[in-house]
């Protein structure tokens, strides 16, 4: 006998506190970088509790986890819903995790209410969506879109050292009872539940945002390289410095890109000298660029400014300069099907929405490109993410859920094709 399924809030927050406790940093955020240590133990605690519930765990060659729970109709193709587990250096406690942990909570609210839907719904959490420890980000949703291959990225090495192939095989292996099967499979649509990283609805006070697209991304790395030599005894004359390229290129850069452009954004988050001795004219300084625009043309024109400007730098500094592109997101749109079905079932529960861009990429972003997808967001304190502080009230996170709930039993309980 079916009944009405409902979130179980207080298992929601738990699985939450569960999750923040693998990989947690003293500041309250989290540490789990992709294919580490603490990815593979929130991998292993999620399998767990999927194979306690009774579902099938099973995962693909660049080690994207799936959870499925069967449908009446085996040859329907799955509803996916889910996120990523794996964070930031100093990330927050919900990038991520609230959207798998809230797709698993669906699961467990649909299996607690004995209801069965026509077609199989299954959670995902896909590898290293942030790209920080391995780049480019969403290798495992860029897989399973066919827009990259694991082999494309099997000797990268991470920022620690570690090889890619080696900590892929590792992970595989942390979880022996999820068979690897062929990666790709198709799929009838994908929900992504996120925390909005930006200010807006919790400005607005709305609790739900519906989302119509994501911008684009590219990022760059430059480096520029001059000649080592003693700080004490060379001359301006003499010095073929690229730091002092670098900081020209940077505030040229910073002080021009946005303030021109409300829509766009550049950051740049790393910077290394070699040999970083403080009393070395640097031989060379790197560092990274990451530039996003929801317009894909001013978005080439972003990337061929910030290339024109360290080349200007460079020939003023007496430098060189090599720029190598290590990700190019072109922006996405999602399927008006799938955000109207969150803007129902927002309706249904009484709760208001607005239709929004991300201004972050998401693994959504890739799997749209192979099925009808859209994004449910909900505020977080500040809008602050990427940050330790990143927080997310427990009525935004049950909203959120129950919304996810609500979207599922639209597209998995009829043979609705989204
Ligand atoms: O950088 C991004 O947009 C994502 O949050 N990793
Ligand atoms: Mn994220
Ligand atoms: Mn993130």
């Amino acid at each position: 006998m079916s009944i009405n399924p409902e979130v179980n809030a207080a298992r929601l927050l738990a699985s939450v506190a569960d999750f923040a406790a693998i990989g947690a940093t003293p500041a309250g955020g989290v540490n789990r970088q992709a294919l580490g240590v603490e990815d593979r133990a929130a991998r292993r605690l999620l399998a767990e509790r999927a194979l306690a519930r009774g579902f099938t765990v099973f995962q693909d060659d660049i080690a994207n986890l799936f959870i499925r729970r069967a449908g009446r109709n085996a040859s329907l193709p799955p509803l996916l819903i889910g996120s990523h587990l794996d964070s930031q250096p100093t990330g927050g406690r919900f990038d991520g995790a609230l959207g798998t942990l809230s797709a698993f909570e669906v699961l467990e609210a649909l299996a607690d209410a004995g209801i069965e839907t026509d077609r199989a719904v299954e959670v995902v959490a896909f590898t290293n969506e942030e790209g920080s420890r391995y780049s480019p980000g969403c290798m495992g949703s860029m897989a399973f879109a066919g827009v990259g291959t694991t082999a494309d990225w099997e000797s990268i090495h991470a920022t620690d050292g570690a090889r890619l192939a080696d900590e892929l095989a590792t992970t595989l292996a942390t979880l022996p009872e999820a068979a690897v099967r062929p990666i790709g499979h198709a799929i009838s649509a994908f929900v992504e539940l996120h925390i909005e990283q930006g200010p807006i609805l919790e400005q607005e006070d709305v609790p739900i945002g519906v989302v119509t697209a994501v911008q684009g991304t590219k990022w760059l790395e430059v480096v520029f390289s001059g000649v080592a030599a003693h700080a004490g005894t060379t001359p301006l004359e003499f010095r073929k410095d690229p730091m002092s390229a670098a900081a020209a290129a940077i505030a040229s850069l910073q002080s021009a890109v946005m303030p021109a452009d409300p829509e766009a954004r550049l950051t740049v988050g790393r910077i290394t000298a070699e040999p970083g001795s403080i009393n070395v004219i640097p031989s060379s300084v790197a560092f990274t660029v990451d530039i996003r625009h929801p317009d894909a043309a001013t978005l080439a024109a972003m990337d061929q400014h910030v290339r024109k400007e360290c080349e200007a730098a460079a020939a003023r500094w007496d430098c060189d300069v090599a720029i190598s592109q290590r990700v190019d997101m072109a922006p996405g749109r999602f399927a008006s099907s799938i955000t109207g079905t969150i803007e129902e079932a927002c309706k249904d529960l009484g709760l208001k929405s607005r239709q929004m861009v991300s201004g972050a990429f998401h693994d959504a972003l890739f799997v749209s490109r192979i099925a009808p997808t859209a994004m449910i967001f909900v505020p977080c304190r500040d809008g602050i993410s990427h940050n330790e502080a990143e927080f997310v009230t427990d009525t935004h996170m049950i909203s959120g859920a129950q919304v996810l709930l609500k979207v599922v039993e639209s597209l998995a309980l009829t043979n609705q094709i989204a």
